[in-house]
């Protein structure tokens, strides 16, 4: 999350101890793990959760951790740990409660969506096995999220078997914060009502955080809060209140591939691979937005979160950012496509997710992609629906033109659509339309999870 989670007192209303760290702004991680496990003994485990649930780190915490950073002090070297549950797991710890009324995907599980998004690839056998909940353990280096991972294990050692545990590393080399591809990630996140702090000083907009990060409610979050658009997002029992879906995909990356079908497509495309690359993405690999600057990456621009999300692409006819024909940032652009501000005014903001993830492999190494992790009040309406209707779906954003009014259907999402064939739409006049590239992220697993609330989590501990 951008660095202005800060509010004075008055301004708080999410009860954020409630709410595990991970959620709103992210465990702040080097090295994380993500340990899935499922319950062998739900009394052993109500007995080992309540041993080390001071070590669950919850969101003031990383509100505090935010501050110190703000005020330019040495940030506290800590161990981030949360937990999460699949719908078999919340089965074992809730025996007879009715989860009737929580998200259809989540309690189905995330196999049962498989074909729906359009995944083909194998999964990893252990994402075949029954998980019931996950743990992350953070820490500064790979070293110290390993120790911290092996304690947490050691403590829950009689009441879990662990199914397969993922370590996520930021990457090394002067690339750290970027992925696997080599794009900065983690730029855009959305402001959220009662955390994050509104703009302020003359001409500041009260309705944004950082300039160009619009505060969004948080029942698009959190389960039991007002959401963008009207309506509260379901908690159908009262402990199901501040607590979130975390939506796990283990993504694998295809970079030689990706690389490759920049260098072949270059040509036919009227840009260079580089430029290409920052098209399809909508950033440069240094994070400046394409919109801002089209044809040369500007590192100082990327660098300045006053600036680097301060963009729309269309209607806002206020804003200096216009884009109507795709002049400057194609539709097919994958930060155009998962959020399309102003091109899709209204919808575009039901949509946001919190991403917090994590690359994982080396550079070396053929296994290597993103530990995708995202949290949202409905996976159905979030994240399942930007990957289908929008990401994988080739018509969208619908009814755009060139400037010489031929419509533009912009193609599959470079970076993560799926789900049949994608050939990218570049350019206003001549539009070109680039070669079938396969699918370069593919999912070699992924769960469906809640993260629920602090009170949720002790009432797991008193059975
Ligand atoms: Fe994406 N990439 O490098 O290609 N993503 N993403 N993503 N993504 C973003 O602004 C990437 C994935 C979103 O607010 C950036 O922080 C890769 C999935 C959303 O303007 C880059 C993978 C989904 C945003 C990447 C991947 C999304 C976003 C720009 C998989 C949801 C914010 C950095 C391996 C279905 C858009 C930034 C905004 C940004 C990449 C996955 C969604 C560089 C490599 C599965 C909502």
């Amino acid at each position: 999350m951008p660095d202005n989670v800060m509010l004075s007192e008055a301004d708080i209303t999410l009860p954020l101890a409630e709410i595990q760290g991970d959620v709103l702004i992210g465990l702040k991680k080097n090295a994380e793990f993500f340990v899935f496990f499922a319950i062998a003994d739900a009394a052993k485990f109500r007995t080992a959760l309540g041993a080390i649930f001071e070590d669950i780190t919850f969101t003031d915490q990383m509100k505090a951790v935010e501050e110190a950073k703000q005020r330019g002090e040495p940030v506290p070297v800590f161990l981030g740990l949360n937990f999460a549950f699949t719908a078999t797991g919340l089965g074992k710890l809730h025996p007879g409660e009715d989860l009737s009324g929580l998200d259809p995907s989540f309690l189905a599980g995330a196999a049962a969506s498989r074909a729906a998004l359009g995944d083909v690839a194998t999964w990893l056998p252990e994402y075949e096995q029954p998980i019931d909940g996950v743990f992350l353990a953070t820490g500064i280096d790979l070293q110290t999220a390993t120790d911290h991972a092996d304690a947490v294990r050691h403590t829950l050692r009689h009441s879990i078997h662990m199914v397969r545990a993922e370590p996520g590393l930021v990457r090394t080399g002067g690339q750290k914060g970027h992925e696997h591809f080599g794009f900065e990630d983690g730029i855009s996140q959305p402001g959220v009502r009662g955390l994050t702090a509104p703009g302020s000083g003359p001409g500041a907009n009260r309705d944004q955080g950082l300039p160009g990060q619009d505060l969004i409610e948080p029942g698009d979050f959190l389960l039991g809060y007002p959401m963008e658009g009207g309506g509260v997002s379901p908690a159908p029992r009262p402990w199901m209140k501040n607590g979130s879906y975390l939506v796990f995909r283990r993504l694998n990356q295809d970079v030689a591939g990706f690389d490759a079908y920049l260098a072949s497509q270059a040509p036919a495309s009227g840009l260079s691979a580089d430029q290409l690359g920052a098209h399809l993405i909508g950033r440069w690999k240094s994070g400046a937005p394409v919109v801002i600057t089209s044809l040369v990456d500007d590192p100082v621009l990327a660098a300045d979160p006053t600036r680097n999300n301060d963009f729309e692409f269309g209607s806002d006819a206020a804003h200096p950012t216009q884009d109507p024909h795709q002049q400057k940032c194609p539709y097919v652009a994958h930060i155009r496509k998962v959020y399309p501000r102003e091109d899709f005014p209204g919808e575009s903001e039901k949509r946001r997710i919190i991403r917090a993830g994590i690359p994982f492999g080396r550079d070396g190494d053929a296994d290597k992609g993103l530990l995708f992790a995202c949290y949202q009040s409905s996976i159905v309406d979030k994240f399942e629906f930007l990957q289908t209707a929008w990401a994988n779906n080739p018509s969208f954003m619908f009814g755009k033109t060139s400037s010489n009014n031929s419509p533009i259907t912009p193609g599959r999402d470079i970076a993560i659509g799926q789900d049949g064939p994608r050939t990218p739409v570049v350019g206003d006049v001549p539009q070109r339309t680039l070669g079938d590239a396969p699918p370069f992220v593919t999912a070699t697993g992924a769960v469906y999870l809640f993260s629920p609330s602090r009170s949720a989590l002790q009432a797991i501990v008193h059975g």
